[in-house]
């Protein structure tokens, strides 16, 4: 199934999901050579999620703010390579919802577990806003919020579940958007996690 939420918001229903055990052992990989953290908030709370990267670029945020790195501060060593079954799922993803071309440069692996949130915020720390997000669940479902422009917009409510994949372009790039707290449970093939790739194109 393929939903339009709005205009350039296109849903993917189980669009990963024939492929979700190879992308969980390349998660596991990728994992023991930039392991999951707690990035810390410029104004110095930890985040709710875990999180690591892999490709040319890596988003990070520390006390300095939240910016793209070619190296993991944890060991000075570049990001692990992005796989090539991440690059083609990302620009399938992407061409059928009707954005050919796209290359990420990025991929950001967030790990929520039952409590963990993530609040209202906008991606804007990428520099071509032409570029689409693509975003991939895996795991535990989640309750995705998805607002308007403006922070005070009000926000729709969209379950996510295990292998849906969503892409943002055109006028839904800056949306406003969080995670609400996950509950608890238990899934198949990841336990207590929910796991999301979010490959954007960061220069
Ligand atoms: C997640 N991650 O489920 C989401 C998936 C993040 C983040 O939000 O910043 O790591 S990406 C959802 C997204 C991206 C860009 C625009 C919009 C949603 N949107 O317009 O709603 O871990
Ligand atoms: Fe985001």
């Amino acid at each position: 199934g393929r939903e339009e939420l709005a205009p350039g918001a296109l849903v993917l229903r189980g669009f990963a999901r024939p492929q979700a055990e190879g992308l969980i052992a390349e998660i596991a990989e990728i994992s023991t050579r930039a392991p999951f953290r707690q990035m810390l908030t410029p104004g110095g709370q930890r985040m709710s999620a875990a999180m690591t990267n892999c490709g040319p670029l890596g988003w990070i945020s520390d006390r300095h703010g939240y910016r793209y790195e070619p190296c993991d501060p944890l060991n000075g060593k570049p990001w692990p390579p992005m796989p090539a079954s991440f690059l083609h799922l990302a620009a399938d993803a992407a061409a059928a919802a009707g954005f050919p071309g796209f290359v990420p440069d990025a991929c950001l692996i967030n790990r929520y577990e039952p409590g963990t949130r993530m609040s209202l915020h906008q991606d804007r720390d990428e520099q071509d806003l032409a570029a689409p997000i693509v975003s991939v669940s895996l795991g535990l479902p989640a309750v995705f919020l998805f607002g308007g422009l403006n922070r005070s917009d009000r926000s729709d409510r969209l379950a996510l579940m295990h292998g849906d994949v969503v892409v943002w372009g055109g006028p839904s790039r800056l949306r406003f958007h969080g995670i609400l707290p996950m509950k608890e449970g238990t899934h198949a093939l990841l336990g207590r996690q929910r796991i999301n790739l979010t490959f954007r194109k960061a220069v």
